[in-house]
């Protein structure tokens, strides 16, 4: 690190650690200690006496005393992991979409009841108090709150994991919907303060951009050292959060990375009177860590975003580093110590980076280095789809990172070297491997990079590990065969099981016993009882409750009210076009036509909602939300269709309106177009808590089937195969809408304006892509998918065989648990141990 410290950096020397006793400090579980120390946090902390604090000085009470719960746990981890010196893993992901902590605290502490009971003595109700709690949103989706389920995972199998990631001031955006589109809102989660992170001021890092390599003539008979003169700094700050497992037994941490200016204020510009120029270089410091970009599908390329990815790649990597040397002699074992999980290619540039530090700066030998990356990264793909790979101009590269530039043309020239004498590799599959696109106006891509970087390489499901295999990756998987492997993902049952729903988890306790709440794999246990119609009632009894309560937000929300009763058919994620929210969106229009032309028919009466962010430059996607709210109006308010079918879009989904959803679905709609959606982890989340999925065979479902039973799923629409092939054929969906009335006049009420009278144009363009192209095999599905929805819809008459398959649904998903997950990264990739 520099020697050049600025007034604002503390010397990391004066903060050398104390010994820690963690028997004098353990604080007290009882009721009695508990309602005090609240009081004493209230008074002393927040300076209110109980009478006269807000429900927020509450949260905040209840929030530290539970932390210095968590905190005497924390400080033993660190001193246990300190003394027995084995491996850590260190999970760099761009995003962590934790939500709410104090519930997911409370709960793992097993602390629930007496909590509840402390407050009680003050007329507080804990249940409206985390309400309060502001989403941490520092994610977009899928990829970020796997990155949460795998955090709370690690502290609950015992893997010493560390996360790294970035602390946005403003996480993923609000959504409001008015006159029926999509409008963004700013999202301020830190308005009131943050009481779970811990700032560290003495683990910050200088982080380069810019500037100039120059060769610096090395000793005798060494290479000349490449040096690195940054022309800017910006500091990178941590802030730690704990991470509580499953009954407190570890808590890892969370280091998440803010920028800061070094000089917070340019003072000869302030004092010669220019007020707004001494500020411009903290300010463009700063915005480096401002705002979570809101898109996952496309890579726009833009300078910022590139930016945030190297200043916490490198900062991450300097403390591993660090963290390294205060125990370690050198850093040659770097890979026995420590595993470092691309969580995409959003961190890839650290493979440049880590040999940067390596080699120009701790002075090792280039091979030795990259034989130590190649053994600590390991590289998770998330998604195929082309338009979201990562791919920066050369010149944006170069001028941005001009070191790392340099390094990245010296690994592949390596990588193509070896590709040619031990392969025979040439022209086409060299271009395939190669970490240069030359087609696309120089591009370095970071897929590649990140592949060739690790020494293992995952998908998050099985066909999505096979597709990796087959096509973006074919290449370097032929030049590397043993490097891909699968992990599918999965979820804690924690969040989504007990804290989402608690009706369910006592009803299962009271059945089966709590052997499940340590090993979730023991709640097949209640398979015996699917066909026992006592416990069916009480499983039917709890779901309704869950209906209640969400019905209950509808109403609160939207003013729409919605009976429990009828079917909840639930399609809730990011919207995107080969998620196939439109195919859902026809099937309601459909079945709206039928309802009104056949009165006398018995149709279930069913409720179809919906919620999902769409980035606000995805115009398509906010055309679906728009057409999806317009369709909800005109069917909510027409008398002819008498509550047999409602529809309704719930504004600004996250993870705390998920925990509400996820336990109140009678259907999960998981329909993406087969071979797009790696795996889907909301499909685990609905199934864990007995709802029906229907799906296609993609992602993850393909394995839901298989543990689940496929006569407990309904699967439906083309497999991944059958739409590459008529994806070949140049499919177009013309012909498929002329032979199907019901779809063509679905479709032709959607182009014609019945839904959007004040513009009955608006959707001619989405319609028309049907007609023209059906790219996403929307009409190619259509039958396929209406038949399955009819069959639904038989099931439903029978409530006893119903409730048995949603029964054997929660009973049959606990493989799909994150802690399933955690333990083969942990046998597989990283090589660290685990309790069990
Ligand atoms: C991509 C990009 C592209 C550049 C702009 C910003 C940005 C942000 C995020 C992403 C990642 C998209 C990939 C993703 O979220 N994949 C989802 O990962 C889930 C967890 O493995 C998986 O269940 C979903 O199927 C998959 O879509």
């Amino acid at each position: 690190m520099s020697a050049s410290m600025t007034a604002q950096r503390p010397d990391p020397d004066a903060a050398a650690p104390l010994p820690h006793d963690a028997s004098a400090s353990r604080r007290s579980y009882d009721v009695d200690a508990l309602a005090e120390e609240i009081v004493e946090k209230l008074t002393y902390s927040i300076g209110k006496s109980p009478a006269r604090a807000r429900k927020y000085d509450w949260l905040r009470a209840v929030t530290l005393t539970v932390r210095d719960r968590i905190i005497d746990h924390w400080l033993e981890a660190e001193d246990a992991r300190a003394a027995s010196g084995g491996k850590q893993v260190a999970y760099l992901s761009m995003e962590f979409l934790i939500g709410r902590l104090l519930r997911d605290a409370i709960n793992n502490l097993n602390l629930t009841t007496q909590v509840a009971e402390a407050l009680k003595r003050y007329n507080v109700d804990l249940d409206m108090i985390e309400l309060l709690e502001p989403d941490a949103a520092l994610g977009n989706g899928g990829l970020g709150r796997l990155a949460a389920c795998f955090m709370e995972s690690m502290a609950s199998v015992g893997v010493p994991g560390f996360g790294y990631g970035i602390r946005y001031v403003h996480g993923f955006f609000r959504q409001e919907i008015a006159d029926g589109a999509q409008v963004e809102l700013p999202e301020n989660w830190l308005l009131h303060g943050n009481p779970w992170e811990f700032e560290r001021r003495e683990r910050s890092y200088e982080i380069g951009f810019g500037g100039k390599v120059t060769s610096v003539v090395g000793e005798p008979g060494k290479p000349p050292r490449q040096l690195w003169r940054p022309a800017e700094r910006v500091l990178a700050v941590a802030y730690d959060t704990p991470i509580v497992g499953w009954r407190g037994a570890h808590v890892n941490t969370l280091r998440l990375w803010s920028a800061q200016a070094l000089d917070p204020i340019l003072l000869d510009a302030f004092n010669s009177g220019d007020h707004i120029g001494a500020l411009v270089e903290s300010n463009k410091a700063e915005a480096i860590t401002r705002v979570l970009y809101p898109a996952d599908s496309h890579q726009a390329g833009q300078e910022l975003r590139l930016r945030q990815e190297f200043f916490f790649s490198s900062a991450s990597l300097q403390d591993i580093i660090r963290r390294h040397l205060e125990t370690n002699e050198s850093l040659s074992n770097l890979h026995d110590k420590v595993s470092i999980q691309l969580n995409d290619t959003h961190p890839a540039v650290s493979v440049a980076e880590l040999m940067r530090l390596l080699v120009d700066v701790h002075g090792m030998e280039w091979d030795e280095a990259w034989e130590i990356t190649r053994q600590t990264f390991s590289y998770t793909n998330h998604t195929l789809l082309p338009e979201a790979l990562e791919h920066w101009p050369i010149h944006l590269f170069e001028r941005l990172l001009p070191r790392q530039m340099q390094i990245i043309y010296a690994i592949n020239a390596a990588v193509i070297r070896q590709a040619m004498e031990s392969k025979g590799f040439d022209g086409g599959r060299i271009a395939a491997i190669s970490l240069i696109d030359e087609n696309n106006g120089r591009r370095v891509r970071m897929g590649q990079l990140a592949f060739v970087g690790s020494h293992a390489v995952n998908g998050v499901s099985a066909l999505h590990t096979d597709l990796m295999k087959e096509t973006v990756f074919h290449a370097l998987h032929e030049l590397y065969p043993d490097r891909i492997q699968n992990k599918t993902n999965g979820v804690t049952p924690r969040r989504w099981l007990m804290e989402a729903n608690p009706g369910l988890t006592s009803l299962l306790k009271e059945t089966i016993g709590e052997g499940f709440l340590d090993d979730i794999s023991k709640i097949r246990d209640v398979e015996r009882f699917a066909t026992d119609a006592g416990f069916r009632d009480r499983f039917a009894a709890v779901k309704r409750e869950n209906k209640a309560r969400l019905a209950d937000v509808i109403s609160e929300r939207l003013a729409i009210s919605v009976d429990p009763d009828a079917l909840f058919d639930i399609q809730v994620k990011r919207i995107h076009e080969y998620k196939r929210q439109f195919l859902n969106i026809i099937e309601a229009v459909a079945l709206y036509d039928q309802i009104r032309s056949q009165p006398a028919t018995n149709w279930t009466p069913r409720v179809k909602v919906f919620a999902g962010k769409a980035a606000p430059s995805y115009l398509q996607a906010k055309e679906i939300i728009h057409l999806a709210n317009d369709v909800a109006r005109v069917i909510n308010s027409d008398p002819a269709v008498r509550d047999l079918l409602k529809v309704v879009f719930i504004p600004n989904y996250n993870v705390s309106l998920a925990e509400i959803i996820m336990p109140a679905a009678d259907i999960s709609e998981q329909i993406s177009t087969a071979g797009l959606e790696a795996s889907g982890t909301g499909n685990m989340k609905f199934a864990l808590n007995g709802a029906l999925t229907i799906g296609t065979l993609d992602g993850a479902n393909v394995e839901m089937r298989d543990h689940i039973g496929e006569e407990n799923i309904f699967i439906f629409g083309l497999t991944a195969s059958e739409v590459a092939q008529r994806r070949r054929e140049g499919h177009s969906g013309r012909s498929v809408i002329e032979g199907l009335p019901l779809l063509r006049d679905a479709l032709h009420a959607i182009s014609s304006g019945v839904f959007s009278p004040d513009e009955p144009n608006r959707y001619n363009g989405l319609v028309g892509n049907l007609y023209n192209n059906d790219w996403w095999m929307i009409a190619a599905d259509f039958q396929s998918y209406w038949d399955t929805q009819r069959r639904a819809d038989a099931l439903w008459a029978d409530p006893a065989e119903w409730n048995r398959k949603a029964i054997l649904n929660t009973a049959r998903m606990s493989w799909f648990s994150s802690d399933r997950s955690i333990r083969e990264y942990a046998a597989d990739i990283w090589r660290t141990g685990t309790d069990a």
